[in-house]
């Protein structure tokens, strides 16, 4: 029994150490890659979850308890009682209680989220029906991010997460989020940072994260926006201090704002 639980620990717990994207039969969260994801996490598992599963075994004591203890050959004679002062008093206190003690460390998480620090690197990211569209305001740069599509995935790329165009981001910087919309509500969510802001059309939601290590991250649009909501991914890079660098000086140059507003302007004038 304790080797079945061993190997079932092991399958969930350690089949994800250090994922940055989900896994077939996963359990849980993301390996967090931001400090804001691993107060989420332990959030989650040293509060929210023995809290929850507390409540469940409690009720369903209470359940099974009262089917045997109550049931119609053994207690032929209901009681007829409708109400008792102490019981509901506690009922109501005890799960107000719970409450309050589940909000503290949640606001504190909800009001770190919320305070930016000085940002390093500013992105803002677009949603459109249906792809994201990346800007780095201090940089000049602009492009879209399309999902590659299944017959044109390389070995390695992950399905349906895979885009032609990732975000880059250096690696312990802070990084600040500008998020919004073009058409209709999308969202903007990476689980390992512990990122998730709605992209409304007409303003501007903003989040931050500092990823703690290199590599690449995938999120996905999480408010259902319309037929293509599922193909709509997010990549992220996080790359080193020198690595960032190198791409920012190939993307000034390839997505260079100015460059593209006036091809677009030029292809309105052909049409
Ligand atoms: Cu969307």
């Amino acid at each position: 029994m304790k080797k079945f639980l061993y190997i079932f620990l092991t399958y969930f717990v350690g089949s994800n150490a250090l994922a940055n994207q989900p896994k077939d039969w996963q359990l849980g969260f993301q390996e967090a890659a931001s400090s804001t994801m691993r107060d989420i996490v332990n959030f989650h598992d040293k509060i929210l979850l023995p809290i929850i599963i507390a409540i469940s075994v409690f009720v369903l004591f209470l359940m099974v308890y009262a089917c045997i203890r109550f049931r119609a050959s053994r207690n032929p004679n209901p009681s007829t009682t409708t109400h008792n002062v102490a019981v509901e008093v506690l009922w109501t206190l005890i799960p107000c209680l719970i409450l309050i003690v589940m909000a503290v460390p949640s606001f504190k998480i909800l009001y770190k989220q919320d305070t930016i620090p000085k940002a390093d690197v500013t992105v803002k990211a677009i949603g459109y029906q249906w792809y994201w569209g990346y800007e780095y305001p201090d940089e000049n740069i602009i492009f879209d991010s399309y999902m590659i599509e299944d017959k044109d995935l390389k070995e390695n790329q992950p399905r349906l997460l895979t885009v032609d165009n990732e975000v880059f981001v250096p690696v312990n910087k802070v990084i600040k989020v500008m998020i919004t919309a073009n058409d209709v509500l999308h969202a903007w969510a990476l689980p390992s940072f512990g990122v998730k802001r709605d992209a409304v059309p007409g303003r501007i939601n903003e989040t931050w994260f500092k990823a703690e290590r290199t590599g690449t991250f995938y999120g996905q649009c999480s408010e259902l926006c319309g037929i293509k909501h599922a193909f709509m991914p997010i990549t992220v890079n996080v790359v080193t201090e020198e690595e960032y660098e190198k791409w920012l000086e190939d993307a000034k140059i390839k997505f260079a704002k100015e460059e593209i507003n006036k091809n677009k302007k030029i292809v309105k004038k052909f049409n």
